[in-house]
């Protein structure tokens, strides 16, 4: 009985030794994955020690305790959050939206400073857009996690704050202080933002206009299970009180020493030249980021100078927000046009009340499809959320039905083009509506467009208007009709005069001289942008040889899919593409490669670099100058470079220019070097 007892013991002794051992390769497998982003093991091998260490708990349910890793998927849902005051409270920030806004802080808080500055006396931070939670820790245990709330009281949700994996059940110290508040960011990452929206919008529920709507969204969810799987991430910024550290930058190292996930991207700067840098930098870089930021954070560094600047009746006076222009802003849907594409796809635009968004004022937005257009359930006179981020089209993406007006009506999109009359057709598994007129007037002048456009056939003073009035006329009904115009002819339409229709019929005749690659890009084939115009015309020197490609040739160029090569075996068996390509030939324009190039030019043999922006000269103006004249135009300055041509702000190619003694050239020398003044 006695030794009965004993192996008993043994097992339980061993059992516990085995439940701290998972515990430890536990948490320090999550913390390298969470927070570090360094895996340390696999994840097959981690599910497999958690669920013996769940079967461990099972058995022992003395010994679960609320930071064991189990504990992070909480039971069952509760019914509401309660609210709980925060024992320091949770200050909101000022915000600023110009480097007038910073100068305006910097004077007040140093009206009240007397003293002598430090020499780092800023910290930037990222503004993460989520939701900010107090955590509460006891001997270095999460006790519990709190949404801000109005700042003095939160709600609640410590069996949601658990769910996130970069938050520590147990602070990583030997000494934690008795109790500590913990203040950051919680927020969706991007890809999970993205896909949860999209998750939604098939299952026809409303979207989440940004993360920090799907953040608080996500942890206002009653069911910690469903919060488990959205995958929320956390910032650490802060301390309430009682650490020993004097300045916010020894905070931030002190907050990543215990376990937290800090943001990698703060910096300390000098003074408000440098934090305007910090600020520009992130404005541009943001997108690049897998979370969303909505502005730069920044703090006087020194902890003694905060306090000694204390707080307004709701902020710091030693920390303030600058904003990065809003990307996205609430319109007034006024009206949908149809625009009808090169290719026949129509796109309906929304018209909107003017909003500023990006920095831009934005009163038009593209609804992208028919499709999306359905989804949105999209009246007239509905208030619809509008977004821009950096050079991206503006588009709606999201309907506020609870603003309604009620004398709304639904939006239908035509069964007709709006441009020649003819049905409409919904290509199957594609969102896409078209038009399939092949003599439709409004596709024929986005074609022309498209030809024209500097990248194509470069041909200035064809823009839409132009190209409006050649197709009305009815002398233009593909782009090789472009090459039988005459002067006579365009100085005989109203309010255009002689000087204007010699200059459009001389840019017509010089298109001739564009290269096979630009043809290739002006024809417009589906999928054929300017870098596959090129690797095409590479690989096919010519417009017989690339009609002649089978697809297993096409795709066996790097970079050239199937999609791709279908769509070029379809247009080049096309019999009007065709015909198109002889009147084109017969036109004079290049359908192939100029093997030997220009070697008689007065840049034969040459190698130019470019650096810099060129006062008149677009890029690929003066490279088309370089080859004509049998120039080549290099990418980067060698000692085998002939010449470099310089423009404004010319960077590190023109200090290896001057490195390498290899003669300099501005656009006016390069101009009249080749001749073509
Ligand atoms: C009591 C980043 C955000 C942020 C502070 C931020 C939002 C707010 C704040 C936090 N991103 N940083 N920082 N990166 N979105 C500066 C307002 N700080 C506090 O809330 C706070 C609160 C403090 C100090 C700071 O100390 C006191 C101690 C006792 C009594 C009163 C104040």
């Amino acid at each position: 009985m006695d030794g009965q007892q004993g192996a008993l013991e043994n097992h339980a002794e061993r059992d516990e030794k085995r439940l701290w051992e998972l515990r430890e390769l536990l948490h320090k497998a999550a913390h390298a994955y969470y927070v570090l982003d360094q895996p340390i093991m696999a994840d097959e091998t981690y599910d497999q020690l958690y669920r013996e260490l769940l079967d461990l708990e099972q058995r022992y349910p003395q010994w679960v305790t609320p930071d064991s890793p189990t504990q992070r998927v909480g039971g069952a849902p509760s019914q509401e959050f309660p609210s709980i005051t925060h024992p320091t409270p949770l200050y909101s920030l000022d915000n600023a939206f110009d480097l007038a806004d910073m100068r305006a802080w910097q004077d007040r808080w140093q009206k009240l400073w007397g003293e002598k500055l430090p020499e780092d006396l800023y910290i930037c931070e990222l503004k993460i857009d989520g939701l900010a939670l107090n955590l509460f820790y006891e001997q270095g245990v999460l006790v519990w996690g709190a949404t801000r709330g109005d700042g003095v009281t939160g709600e609640e949700i410590t069996a949601n704050v658990r769910t996130i994996r970069s938050i520590p059940l147990r602070l990583q110290t030997r000494q934690p202080p008795a109790q500590v508040e913990i203040r950051g960011e919680a927020f969706l990452p991007q890809p999970v933002f993205r896909q949860l929206n999209q998750e939604r919008q098939e299952r026809g529920e409303p979207l989440f206009a940004n993360p920090r709507n799907a953040a608080a969204g996500t942890l206002r969810q009653l069911d910690p299970r469903v919060v488990a799987q959205r995958r929320l991430d956390f910032f650490a910024y802060g301390v309430g009180r009682g650490v020993d550290v004097t300045s916010q930058s020894e905070t931030l190292a002190l907050l990543a020493e215990w376990g937290f996930r800090t943001n990698p991207h703060s910096q300390v700067c000098a003074d408000l030249a440098q934090v305007q840098r910090y600020y520009e930098t992130w404005a541009q870089k943001r997108q690049e980021l897998p979370y969303g930021t909505d502005g730069v954070v920044v703090k006087v560094n020194d902890l003694g100078m905060q306090t000694a600047l204390g707080f307004t009746h709701k902020s710091p006076r030693w920390a303030i927000a600058w904003k990065f222009p809003a990307e996205t802003g609430v319109a007034t849907l006024l009206g949908v046009t149809v625009q009808v594409g090169r290719t026949g796809t129509l796109t309906p635009v929304a018209e909107l009340t003017p909003v500023r968004l990006a920095g831009t004022q934005v009163s038009r937005a593209t609804l992208h499809n028919n499709q999306r257009l359905q989804e949105l359930d999209l009246h007239i006179g509905d208030r619809v959320v509008v977004r821009k981020a950096g050079e991206i089209i503006p588009e709606v993406v999201q309907v506020l039905r609870e603003l309604r007006p009620a004398e709304a009506v639904a939006y239908q999109f035509p069964t007709h083009c709006p441009e020649c009359g003819e049905p409409v057709v919904q290509v199957a598994q594609e969102a896409a509506t078209r038009c399939i007129n092949r003599h439709c007037p409004g596709v024929l002048r986005e074609q022309i467009n498209h030809w024209a456009s500097r990248d194509a056939l470069d041909i200035r003073g064809l823009g839409g208007k132009a190209a409006q009035k050649l197709v009305e006329m009815g002398w233009v009904k593909s782009v090789a009709d472009l090459y039988d115009l005459t002067e006579a002819q365009l100085a005989s339409l109203e309010r255009w005069g002689a000087k204007s229709a010699a200059n459009l019929i001389a840019g017509i005749d010089r298109s001739r001289q564009q290269p096979w690659t630009r043809v290739l890009y002006g024809l417009g084939v589906r999928h054929v942008g300017t870098g596959t115009a090129a690797l095409l015309a590479t690989h096919f020197p010519s417009a017989t040889r690339l009609r002649d490609a089978d697809l297993e040739e096409l795709c066996a160029i790097p970079g050239i899919g199937s999609e791709i090569a279908q769509a070029v075996q379809t247009w080049f068996a096309d019999a009007e593409n065709q015909a198109l390509l002889a009147r084109l030939a017969q036109a004079g324009l290049h359908l192939s490669h100029d093997p030997g190039g220009n070697a008689t030019g007065p840049l034969s043999g040459k190698i130019l670099v470019l650096t810099g922006s060129l006062p008149n000269l677009t890029r690929s103006q003066a490279k088309a100058l370089i080859e004509r004249a049998g120039g080549k135009v290099g990418s980067s300055v060698t000692a085998r470079t002939d010449y470099v041509v310089v423009g404004e702000e010319a960077g590190a190619k023109l200090e290896k220019a001057v490195a390498l003694g290899i003669p300099l050239l501005s656009e006016a020398e390069l101009v009249a070097l080749v001749g073509e003044g």
